[in-house]
């Protein structure tokens, strides 16, 4: 692909998955943000202890390097203008659902996620192989216990840890609805006939719960939706084929 035979950005991340995007959905939101606007990149494998805020993704470009995903798609757009604006047709009203859907997405949806992955058995196996996997018997069994255990203390800040998971499931299934209500059966997020910022998000998220065996349960929730399923592989087939 062009977009990687001459790199304009550095985007560092997680490694990818053998099933196709990486654990982390932020890192896929970007990467699908720079395919959507065509913006030249290579991945790198992050080192987090060199990242700044000690979270992925970031990006390099000319010696400047930009962290969080939601401020690098602002930066690239606006500061730098790498990126055409892909959002300037919303009017006020889609601007304002757009926020509200990422939101749903981000903080409900791939928080969910996340619990899923480090605080189940199940999603833990797969956590634990991808992340952890390639670090050397005994030290991977400590830094994985270790990570797990600070993460899954987030999560039992808000109570997941006694919360019935029945109850985590219906959360799921109400935020998927309300997402599968909004992309409709129209080509893109938003229910619009061109992509946005927030077809970045939703994209992320669903590859991610479809394509990576860490999440079952998502993964059961999303595939009740077929619009979404429908979405997902309309995406997967326009800018990630490679899937
Ligand atoms: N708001 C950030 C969230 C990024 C994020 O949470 N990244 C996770 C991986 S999915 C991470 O690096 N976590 C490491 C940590 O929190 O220590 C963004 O949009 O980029």
């Amino acid at each position: 692909q062009s977009q990687r035979d001459s790199p304009l950005v550095t985007l560092y991340q997680t490694p990818d998955c053998p099933q196709g995007p990486t654990l982390s959905a932020y890192c896929v939101k970007l990467e699908t943000f720079l395919r959507l606007t065509r913006i030249p990149y290579k991945k790198v494998i992050a080192d987090h202890s060199q990242a700044p805020l000690g979270k992925v993704p970031y990006i390099a470009y000319k010696g400047q390097v930009i962290t969080d995903s939601s401020q690098i798609i602002e930066w690239l757009t606006h500061d730098a203008q790498l990126a055409p604006d892909i959002d300037r047709h919303l009017s006020a009203r889609l601007r304002a659902n757009s926020l509200a859907y990422k939101i749903l997405v981000e903080q409900e949806l791939l928080y969910l996620m996340g619990w899923e992955g480090w605080c189940t058995p199940r999603g833990w196996a797969l956590v634990e192989k991808t992340l952890f996997g390639s670090i050397m018997f005994p030290l991977r069994g400590v830094i994985g216990s270790h990570v797990r255990k600070l993460v899954q203390q987030r999560y039992a800040a808000d109570a997941l840890d006694r919360t019935p998971q029945s109850v985590i499931v219906a959360r799921m299934e109400k935020a998927v609805a309300a997402l599968a209500v909004l992309v409709d059966r129209h080509e893109f997020a938003l229910s619009l006939e061109y992509p946005t910022t927030l077809d970045a998000s939703v994209y992320a998220f669903l590859i991610r719960a479809l394509a990576v065996p860490s999440c079952p349960m998502m993964a059961e929730v999303v595939r009740k939706h077929q619009n979404l399923i429908d979405y997902t592989n309309r995406m997967t087939t326009a800018y990630f084929p490679e899937y």
